[in-house]
């Protein structure tokens, strides 16, 4: 039986990926090169430091170690800017919904995300309290396709692997919940969320008989 509900955030809860695109592009344009939002999209759940080096790749660059932490520091604070004004209108639909109907159900919730700003995001949202436990970028050292992030959800939650539905939106978050032991729902397409037990388009198509069928 599922016992808890653990949540992507970018892609899931709210669509971040678009200031994170911006905050990217213009680095890169201020490197001289340019990039597509179809590129973007396998940036989707990568950590912050792959994504500059496949960034770098794409525009031929090369960076010294500490000419990177520069750049991905000066990133992450056009990125904070923009974050900062986000608001509870920029949650995606129904997902706040299901994670409260999950919670009126019993079940336990956590937040499991790539990002270091996860905290920032949530506030902003208001939506911290509607996690049990908060794994994000912060507390992880190995990222999706890597289990850790889940596991530390299912440890702190004080459950087995086997009892956790992961909601993610990224195929390495998937591979990431399968590599755990975990159930997973895919939030998107079929065509590439496939490995996933059930792909909805969004939370607001998941519902708790849903998520039961999943469990069994
Ligand atoms: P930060 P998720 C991921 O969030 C994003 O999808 C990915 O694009 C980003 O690079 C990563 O977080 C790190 O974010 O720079 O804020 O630490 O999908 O795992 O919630
Ligand atoms: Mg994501």
């Amino acid at each position: 039986t599922i016992k808890a509900c653990l949540f992507d955030l970018d892609g899931v809860i709210v669509d971040t990926a678009i200031y994170h695109y911006k905050a990217w592009r213009r680095l890169a344009n201020s490197l001289g090169f340019d990039f597509t939002e179809h590129d973007n999209e396998k940036l989707k759940g990568v950590s912050r430091v792959r994504s500059l080096e496949l960034i770098l790749s794409w525009g031929g660059v090369s960076k010294t170690t500490e000419e990177q932490e520069l750049l991905a520091t000066q990133k992450n604070e056009w990125y904070v800017e923009m974050i900062s004004h986000m608001t509870p209108a920029e949650i995606l639909p129904g997902a706040k919904q299901f994670v409260e109907d999950c919670r009126a159900a019993g079940l336990k919730t956590a937040l499991g995300s790539a990002s270091k700003n996860s905290m920032t995001i949530l506030e902003k949202i208001n939506m911290v309290n509607l996690f049990d436990a908060i794994i994000d970028g912060t507390k992880v050292s190995k990222a999706k396709p890597d289990p850790e992030v889940f596991l530390k959800g299912a440890e702190e939650l004080g459950v087995k692997p086997e009892e956790c539905v992961v909601f993610e939106d990224a195929i390495a978050g998937i591979e990431a919940a399968i590599a755990g032991g975990m159930k997973s729902v895919g939030i998107g397409s079929p065509d590439v969320l496939g490995k996933a037990n059930l792909v909805v388009s969004g939370l607001s198509e998941m519902t708790l008989d849903k998520l039961e069928d999943v469990g069994k």
